[in-house]
């Protein structure tokens, strides 16, 4: 992969980043991604700060590769998490729900790879110009928070209005979702679901075979009445939620109801009453497997299907 952009700037074999999901993405998933070839990222969610520097101090004893930490910006800990990552050097960034436009002259200056999520046009023109090194375009077929554009229109709209590379994400699990990145614009791709259901991923078992049960219509995007907006899995959260929100709930009541929820399903394994945030991409997702194996078969796959691709549109 010596001519991918991406792999040049982040020093990594494949251009594969993992989704730097909130109590899924543990050193041990970040690491063994890493191990493998890909960008392995530590997810700090809303982590204290000094949580995350013990995350980040066990993922580098477990890889000596390149890595990252997400950071959610609208966690109450966001200017310390920022410190922190600055304190032991993290090598890249990725950011997610919000506008890191202020923290990234303290992150260049010590020379971490800024690569923000974006969810619109505007918003991409803005941070290319503040200097970020790349972007991450999410379409709302993504697990979690969500954007309102689907990957296929927002990739290459992205991709036409920047200079710099675009990692797609959202819908993408395995080599044809990597191929169709790639001809919509993209340098790269993040993958999160998939990842989800690996050996190495530490979520309870009940959430990992919620991924593995999930069809294609088994998520729904909830709570878009409070402005922020996250793609989970129906359940009885989400009945509960819909409840709250036609019988006026006020946003104090609904945040309450929503606090905690990730945690219960990720960690305890409850997938009834807990937010069971993943991506469309789910149905595809039939087994478990380990990281390496999972980036080996994506890989693998990319000149099979760019060889169908070239027979069917010659
Ligand atoms: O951040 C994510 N996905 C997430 S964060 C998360 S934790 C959470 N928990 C409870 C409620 C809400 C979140 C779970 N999943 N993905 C990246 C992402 N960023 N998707 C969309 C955006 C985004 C949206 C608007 C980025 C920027 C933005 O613009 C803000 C602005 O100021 O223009």
């Amino acid at each position: 992969m010596v001519d991918n952009k991406l792999c040049q700037l982040l020093n990594i074999k494949y251009p594969i980043i993992q989704g730097g999901m909130a109590w899924v993405a543990t050193a041990e998933l970040a690491a063994a991604v890493s191990n493998a070839g890909g960008l392995g990222v530590i997810g700090a969610g809303h982590m204290p700060p000094e949580a995350l520097r013990s995350e980040i101090h066990k993922a580098k004893s477990m890889t000596d590769k390149p890595y990252g930490v997400n950071i959610m910006l609208m966690s109450p800990f966001v200017r310390e998490v920022m410190q922190v990552v600055v304190e032991e050097k993290v090598p890249v960034i990725t950011t997610g729900a919000g506008n890191p436009g202020e923290y990234i002259p303290a992150l260049q200056a010590i020379g971490t790879k800024v690569i923000p999520v974006v969810a619109s046009v505007a918003l991409a023109k803005r941070l290319e110009r503040i200097g970020v090194d790349a972007l991450i375009a999410e379409g709302m077929e993504s697990g979690g928070h969500i954007g309102e554009v689907t990957t296929m229109a927002l990739v290459p709209q992205v991709a036409d209005a920047v200079k710099i590379p675009v990692i797609a994400a959202g819908g993408i699990g395995d080599a044809r979702g990597v191929v169709a990145a790639v001809a919509l614009g993209a340098t790269g791709v993040q993958i999160g679901t998939r990842f989800v259901a690996s050996t190495e991923c530490t979520a309870h078992v009940n959430y990992k075979e919620a991924v593995l049960r999930a069809k294609e219509r088994s998520t729904i995007v909830s709570g878009s009445s409070t402005g922020h907006p996250v793609r989970v899995i129906a359940n009885k959260l989400t009945r509960e939620f819909e409840q709250m929100e036609r019988s006026g709930a006020t946003m104090e009541e609904l945040d309450q109801l929503g606090a905690g929820k990730l945690r219960a399903a990720v960690r305890d394994g409850d997938i009834v009453h807990g937010s069971v945030m993943i991506g469309q991409v789910a149905g595809m997702v039939t087994s478990i497997q380990p990281v390496a194996q999972i980036i080996e078969e994506i890989m693998n796959d990319i000149p099979k299907v760019m060889m169908q691709v070239k027979q069917s549109l010659n």
